[in-house]
């Protein structure tokens, strides 16, 4: 017995750490699907050391499917994720496309598993930013209330996915061997959908994903729609600048926050070590800090550099730090799917 378990996009930056969680995750597994595009079909991978052949993703892949795991991309969500449903399959989506649909739940385990019981066959995994950032706040906000957020983000590469990643390591290649910067090969990188295209070697790019509304782009409007939808509070103020540093992996924050009513940092201190899913790594006096260097292969979020605002009664500055690749997508999809498990939620 056991689940019968589908990975989409299964070669991606984030599917093969979807692999990866699989082999260690605590679900009853009796079988691994694992699907990418017909470039890959035949292609070989492991799982817990034995070997499978990725297969081609068709709509009939999903037939006998328990759980599928979605991330090959938005527009291949919308065209197979209701196929997998159509199949009596539960699709855990790690792409922003059913994200705001009012049917569809947007879960942090650790925030609002309750909303998992109103499925109907689709979840959506939140934005990596958005997720590492939720876990952090929801303790605060149930002690304290949240009136307001203010985030700028420092994210890592492999946000971008596979091809982003091998994009930075050959600039900072070719920088290094003494390549001027205006001859630095770029075609992905700030978004591969956006008609610019700049390089990331030794270089901050405040541009995740297109512009949208008020100049804020998608990436911004994610953390701001998300996280209301996520605590389910539209009244919470939030506004976000997302910005692409050249880190592989491990998006790190800096979270400025309002809360409703008093707190110390003491009592925020004593939080995030109680809270579920976080670490607290906030000693001045020793240097201790969180670093996206440290948070790789790691399912929890770190936070430090906790302190109050020079001015502001109730505003405090957080720095919070995850892999973007676990927590941010992997993870947070295997641990949906683990608590769709333990509240009997797998079949519609
Ligand atoms: P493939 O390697 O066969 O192209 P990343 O986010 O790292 O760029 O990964 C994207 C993932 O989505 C890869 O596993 C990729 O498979 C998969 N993918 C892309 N296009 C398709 C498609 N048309 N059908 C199925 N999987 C796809
Ligand atoms: C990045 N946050 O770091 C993005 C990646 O909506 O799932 C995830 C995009 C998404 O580039």
């Amino acid at each position: 017995s056991g689940y019968r378990i589908a990975v989409v996009g299964a070669t991606g930056a984030v599917g093969t750490k979807m692999i990866e969680m699989l082999e260690q995750t605590v679900l009853p597994i009796k079988e691994v699907k694992l699907l990418a595009s017909k470039r890959s079909a035949g292609k070989k991978a492991t799982f817990k050391g034995e070997e499978l052949v990725i297969e081609e993703l068709v709509p009939e892949s999903f037939e006998n499917i328990d759980i599928a795991l979605f991330s090959a991309g938005g527009g291949i969500s919308k065209q197979f994720a209701p196929e997998a449903v159509k199949r009596g399959a539960v699709v855990v989506d790690n792409t922003s496309h059913f994200r705001m649909d009012p049917e569809v739940p947007l879960v942090v385990p650790e925030v609002n598993k309750e909303a998992l019981k109103k499925h109907k066959g689709i979840i959506a995994n939140p934005n990596c930013s958005t997720i590492q950032m939720m876990v952090a706040l929801e303790p605060i906000r149930q002690k304290a209330g949240l009136d307001r957020v203010i985030v700028s983000t420092y994210q890592a590469v492999s946000g971008a996915g596979a091809s982003a990643i091998r994009e930075l390591e050959e600039q900072t290649q070719a920088y290094l061997n003494g390549t001027p910067v205006e001859e630095l090969k770029a075609e992905i990188l700030p978004c591969g959908g956006d008609k610019k295209h700049y390089p990331l070697a030794f270089n901050a790019l405040p541009q995740i994903d297109v512009f949208a509304e008020e100049g804020y782009t998608y990436e911004e409007w994610k953390m701001i729609r998300e996280t209301k939808k996520i605590m389910e509070d539209d009244a919470i103020k939030v506004s976000a600048t997302c910005v692409r540093i050249p880190v592989a992996s491990g998006h790190s924050e800096s979270v400025y926050i309002e809360t409703k009513n008093a707190l110390t940092v003491a009592e925020i201190r004593d939080l995030m070590e109680t809270a579920p899913g976080i670490v607290l790594e906030d000693d001045p006096s020793q240097q201790i800090y969180p670093q996206a260097l440290n948070s790789i292969g790691k399912k929890e979020t770190f936070v430090g550099r906790i302190r109050k605002d020079v001015d502001v009664d109730n505003g405090f500055h957080l720095w919070v730090v995850s892999d973007n690749l676990l927590k941010g997508a992997a993870w947070n999809s295997v641990q949906i799917a683990e608590t769709l498990h333990e509240m009997d939620l797998v079949r519609v």
